[in-house]
């Protein structure tokens, strides 16, 4: 098995009190397709389907997906902006028990590269849009199938039989860790476990047919995709609303014209949107709840909320790694504007510890550790990794720093891992460190969290020289002649003659952030 299971006793407590279903992710369409066939089940630039509609489509392309080669058990990298065709690709692979690499659009050549070899991927999938050329080329060779999905082809005409649909135990799909070592981590959700994550959300949330969730961040991140993101509304029978960019000048409109209720940002967007609806004296008739997270909200951009956009706030704190906690909607506003909320299930379980592992007394910050019915116990083909982002107890090490209140609400107060949460987007320190130090002019390289006020941190490298005279251009362009994600390039570079150290011999990280920070 290339990931850990849950324990046997546990695993069967979760099934025999119902919280894992035994059902698969896709099964949700099917009963909607039935108990409701012309209900609105998404809308983008594209046009509008039916549950009805997106049942066929997603059988249609579940065969298709079969013609070219893909069988149950497979992994498929896929990749796009938000549109229905990724939803149908989604759905169809679920169906399939294919298992798809939920990756970014933002990823370029080194990411894909990466996902594709990291887990025999048999395909590179990139629904509705031409294949970037550099993409293409990396993954050419390694995978078998790359395709943007010709969905055209006239749904419920096919005469391929699809394969029994996959059950609860089984892996759904792969989520990506933010991360803090060099190569980013893969996370193995199951059905059972996913979808748990998925029903819980949807009933905090306290989502129905009538809801009309506007989808603006990437639909593969965790966050969009099951918090309760598009899975919840579908599951709960609502309309998705997919918008191509998260832009005030996009959603805006798009919140006018299909009455949306619900949205989620992160903390940098929702700024941007404040500033906009303020200059344009935008309120919006039909939103209802503003989902925040990703990132740390300040509580008097919370407190902002209501009074600018007249929807409630509701921060988000989870990880894909499993546990999401929410503040609840009868929170008063002194825990919603100033917490990251509580735990969605009952079974999750939280831990806040010193730095030998002991909990900390009631309301001290600590580590935070975390599990329960939909967090991991183990990272995909990560076993070396595995061992110290577990406790030999199954709880995840978040790297998250929170303290929690008498009503069990968190507030992360920082973080211990290594990475930097720029606007949401995680970028793990060493991955870029390693990027830095295969630069023939650069001796040692550390990579920090800057403050910054929109989008909550940027990611500065201190570089040391290696002689010569490298520029801060060279080195941005350097990296990004390395094929990686934008948001990975560091916002600003800087040289020192050297790198303050622990007595330990390791970067002082601290040390060189106070620095900067003055
Ligand atoms: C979400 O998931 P990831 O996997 O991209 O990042 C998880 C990390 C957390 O460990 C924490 O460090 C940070 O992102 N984070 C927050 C936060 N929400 C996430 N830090 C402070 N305040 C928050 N509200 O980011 C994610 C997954 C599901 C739902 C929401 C966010």
């Amino acid at each position: 098995m290339p990931f850990t299971p849950w324990p046997d006793d546990i695993a069967e407590r979760y099934r025999r009190e119902g919280i894992w279903s035994g059902a698969g992710l896709a099964d949700m369409l099917a009963d909607h397709a039935k108990s409701r066939p012309e209900g609105i089940a998404v809308v983008d630039v594209t046009g509008r389907l039916s549950y009805a509609e997106l049942a066929d489509r997603v059988e249609a392309a579940a065969a298709r997906l079969l013609t070219v080669g893909l069988e149950p058990g497979d992994i498929a990298v896929v990749q796009s902006h938000n549109g229905i065709d990724y939803l149908v690709v989604l759905f169809a692979l679920l169906r399939l028990g294919v298992v798809p690499v939920c990756a970014l659009p933002a990823h370029r050549e080194a990411e894909i590269g990466y996902f594709c070899r990291h887990t025999d991927a048999a395909a590179y999938l990139h629904p509705g849009e031409p294949v970037h050329e550099g993409i293409a080329a990396s993954v050419r060779g390694t995978v078998p199938v790359i395709m943007t999905i010709e969905l055209a082809a006239a749904p419920g005409t096919s005469t391929v039989e699809l394969p029994p649909r996959p059950v609860g135990g089984e892996l759904a799909l792969l989520q990506l860790s933010g991360g803090s070592t060099g190569v980013p981590k893969l996370i193995p959700r199951t059905h059972d476990d996913y979808l748990y994550s998925v029903r819980i959300a949807a009933e905090v949330c306290e989502l129905d047919q009538s809801t009309v969730y506007l989808c603006a961040l990437p639909v593969a991140h965790n966050f969009p995709l099951s918090s309760p993101g598009i899975l919840g509304v579908l599951w709960a029978g609502g309309t998705v609303v997919m918008a191509a960019d998260p832009s005030p000048d996009t959603c805006f409109r798009l919140i006018d014209d299909t009455g949306v209720t619900m949205t989620a940002l992160v903390p940098a967007l929702a700024l941007v949107w404040l500033r906009a609806a303020r200059q344009r004296d935008w309120k919006p008739q039909s939103l209802r709840v503003l989902q925040v997270g990703g990132a740390r909200l300040d509580a008097a951009a919370a407190a902002e909320v209501f009074p600018v956009l007249g929807a409630r706030v509701q921060q988000v704190f989870g990880m894909a790694e499993g546990l999401v906690c929410y503040t609840r909607y009868d929170d008063d506003d002194e825990l919603n504007h100033t917490t990251q909320g509580r735990p969605a299930s009952q079974w999750d379980e939280v831990r806040v510890v010193d730095d030998d592992d002991q909990p900390v007394a009631a309301g001290v910050p600590g580590h935070l550790l975390t599990r329960g019915p939909y967090t991991i116990r183990g990272y995909y083909r990560a076993p070396a990794h595995n061992e110290v982002a577990f406790t030999v107890d199954g709880f995840y090490r978040t790297g998250d720093l929170v303290r929690q209140g008498p009503s069990g609400h968190l507030t992360v107060t920082g973080r211990v891992k290594d990475q930097i949460n720029r606007g949401g987007e995680k970028i793990a320190a060493t991955e870029i460190e390693e990027r830095l130090r295969r630069h023939p002019g650069i001796a040692d390289a550390a990579v920090i969290a800057i403050p910054d006020p929109d989008l909550g941190e940027r990611a500065c490298a201190v570089c040391v020289a290696d002689g010569g005279d490298v520029t801060a251009k060279q080195v941005r362009g350097f990296l990004r002649g390395q094929g990686i994600a934008a948001y990975k390039i560091p916002d600003l570079v800087r040289f020192v003659e050297q790198l303050p150290k622990t007595p330990v011999g390791k970067v002082d990280k601290q040390r060189l952030a106070a620095g900067f920070a003055r």
